[in-house]
């Protein structure tokens, strides 16, 4: 299907952006748009669009709600573009408030990029936006709303570009799978209730029966301690989402898992899946059960192939595998969220008649000293045995031992068993014998160590003397968990995953496909740590929720090291517009990504090359994050330029 300007619609657009002819007709921009929206994506392809959006009721659970829809549909159309064209996208806005388009991944004028406030003023009710740039890549992206909670109410489609030369890995089909999640009530109500009570959704927090359980398993004193802990925290054990299958349906391409979305196949092709995280909130589990999956590129960008089972998939990542199934049968193409409260599905089948069998749920996993970023600890093997307290990493525990907010070091040591850990003998007077060195370069050790970015540039950069090391403004309301001993977990397939009997892919498997995609090292170090307080639904980098936040500022070209340390126990997936983020996996070797799942406890770098100039979001990609704070602006300016400010300010 190809979309063209047709005359008359040209008219009504313009009629709509010229001073509002249809809204004196006494019609609201609402009651212009269909009643009625479409499940289901259908594909537009091309490089010239008319998009148009509004709302509209769709009837995903049996009854009509309202949702945010483009050009009718839920999702958005997915579009189809060539590597090497320029694109025109217009944009017009049917609803009663402002809307806006992002183009998640592409690297484009940060003019076009859509995001309100940084990229322009949004598009007004009623007005016409078009976007224009040319595509400079290649691979599957995704596009959405950067506006309000309208991603959450269906503002979200596949970007899907081909390459301009031939595709080294060709396929039989090609179908793009987007992973959403869709909730009946009202998002700003969802975010609401967030705010009041942050469990809310949350209905895996333990039972009686489980405390029984564990008193047999765990036995009384440990059970009543381990419990001790996580109420002194004020936390759940069970908290691996903030919004659950409590008020969401999982959808595969807008279909629910009754909708049961089907990819047809002959037995012996070869089918590329094109997975695209386009939930609001939810991190997937996914799996094809009794197929391999080959990938082939994650964030668009071609990496080298590897065989797996199973991928966890966070917000806005995207994931191309290459299947192959021989027989003729049925696959479940099957996306269990983090937290297991719940599923997306589809089928994968070379007859409409036949479905496959859909796996169980598994059980809830529980929150560990991993997620509390104590990873490099390991509790049994602490003891009294000085031989083991010697391999573990004194140095980080600047801050006297673990530091959670409330908690003081009497409940820790109860509570955790760090009856044997003189707390006392690590003061900071001790540890000034100790090697700082080793710290804070454990997952990039063969690259040379670079100066961290110091507070004069910018009072929410603060010098610190490891990424480890916590500033001052972590210290406020805003931040309720700081982690004593984050660790590299790049390897780790994370909770939920680790004792798998078949491959689990994790980024350490993953490479860019065509060596270094960028061989220069970094010129300076920038540390965030990734800050919460979860039972006030606060959500900031440093601390520092976006509303008090400064720009951070990057020089144009120079290329960057960006540490993240996640002090708090839930993932988040973070997204820098406008760049490339080359993770650091080590020895050398980088992946090439857009969005970065940082585990609970996780310590990571990349590498930015700060080749745009202009002003660019930098955020959690989970809806809910961001608006709670976890945002900053990222300013690429001309060196000369930031020189100038600062003189200006002194
Ligand atoms: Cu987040």
């Amino acid at each position: 299907m190809t979309t063209s300007f047709s005359l008359p619609r040209r008219r009504f657009v313009q009629g709509l952006a010229l001073g509002g002819t249809a809204l004196g007709l006494g019609l609201t921009p609402t009651q212009l748009f269909a009643r009625q929206g479409q499940t289901g994506a259908p594909e537009l392809r091309g490089n010239q669009f008319q998009l148009n959006i509004g709302a509209a009721d769709v009837n995903l659970t049996g009854r009509n709600r309202p949702a945010t829809l483009v050009n009718g549909s839920l999702p958005a159309p997915t579009l189809r573009w060539r590597e090497g064209e320029t694109v025109t996208l217009r944009v017009t806005n049917h609803l009663p408030e402002t809307t806006s388009i992002h183009w998640h991944g592409l690297l484009l004028p940060f003019q076009m990029d859509g995001v309100p406030g940084l990229s322009f003023d949004g598009i007004a009710p009623g007005e016409t936006f078009t976007y224009q740039f040319p595509l400079r890549q290649s691979g599957t992206y995704w596009y959405h709303s950067h506006s309000g909670f309208q991603e959450q109410s269906g503002l979200y489609g596949g970007l899907i570009i081909d390459p301009a030369e031939a595709d080294p890995h060709t396929v039989d089909r090609d179908y793009a799978v987007v992973l959403s999640d869709w909730s009946d009530q009202d998002p700003k109500r969802i975010y609401a209730t967030l705010k009041k009570l942050s469990h809310y959704y949350n209905f895996s927090e333990r039972t009686l029966f489980d405390t029984l359980r564990d008193f047999r398993e765990k036995g009384v004193v440990r059970t009543l301690k381990d419990r001790h802990m996580w109420n002194r925290m004020r936390m759940s054990e069970t908290d691996l989402a903030d919004v659950t299958g409590y008020t969401y349906s999982f959808l595969v391409n807008g279909h629910t898992p009754a909708a049961n979305w089907q990819a047809r196949f002959e037995p012996g092709e070869r089918i590329k899946l094109r997975f695209i995280n386009a939930s609001a909130m939810t991190i997937f589990d996914l799996r094809i059960p009794g197929l391999d999956m080959t990938v082939v590129a994650m964030d668009g960008q071609p990496v080298k192939p590897v065989r797996f089972h199973e991928c966890r998939l966070g917000v806005a990542e995207t994931l191309d595998v290459i299947v192959e199934p021989k027989d003729h049968r049925a696959y479940t193409l099957f996306a269990q969220t983090i937290d297991r409260s719940g599923y997306a599905r589809g089928t994968l089948t070379p007859d409409p008649s036949l479905s496959a069998e859909v796996p169980e749920l598994d059980p809830v996993p529980l929150l560990g000293h991993r997620e509390m970023g104590m990873g490099a600890m390991d509790h049994g093997a602490m003891g009294h045995d000085s031989g083991a307290m010697k391999t573990m990493d004194h140095s980080r525990m600047n801050h006297g031992g673990m530091d959670h907010g409330d908690m003081n070091h009497g409940d820790m040591s109860g509570g955790m068993n760090h009856g044997s850990m003189n707390h006392q003998g690590m003061s900071h007077g001790t540890q000034d014998g100790m090697d700082h060195s080793a710290m804070g370069h454990t997952n990039h050790d063969t690259n040379a160590a670079v100066p961290f970015a110091v507070s004069a540039d910018n009072p929410d950069l603060p010098a610190r003397q490891s990424a480890t090391e916590h500033a001052d403004s972590e210290y406020g309301p805003g931040v309720d968990m700081r982690a004593m001993s984050p660790v590299p977990m790049l390897d780790d397939p994370g909770i939920g995953l680790r004792d798998r009997d078949w491959k689990v892919l994790t980024y350490a498997d993953l490479e860019y496909a065509h060596g270094l995609p960028d061989s220069t090292q970094p010129e300076r170090e920038i540390v965030l740590h990734l800050t919460g307080n979860m039972e006030r639904y606060m959500w900031s980098f440093n601390g520092i929720p976006f509303a008090d936040a400064e720009p951070l500022e990057l020089y144009h070209n120079e290329r960057v090291r960006l540490t993240l340390v996640n002090d708090t126990m839930m993932h988040h997936p973070i997204h820098l517009h406008g760049l490339w983020s080359d993770l650091e996996l080590g020895d050398g070797r980088l992946l090439r990504k857009h969005t970065l799942l940082v585990k609970p406890g996780e310590k990571l770098s990349y590498l930015v090359r700060a080749d745009a100039l202009g002003r660019w979001a930098y955020h959690c990609h989970l809806l809910y994050h961001m608006e709670a704070g976890m945002f900053r602006e990222v300013r690429v300016v001309p060196r000369h330029q930031h020189h100038t400010d600062e003189e200006s300010r002194s």
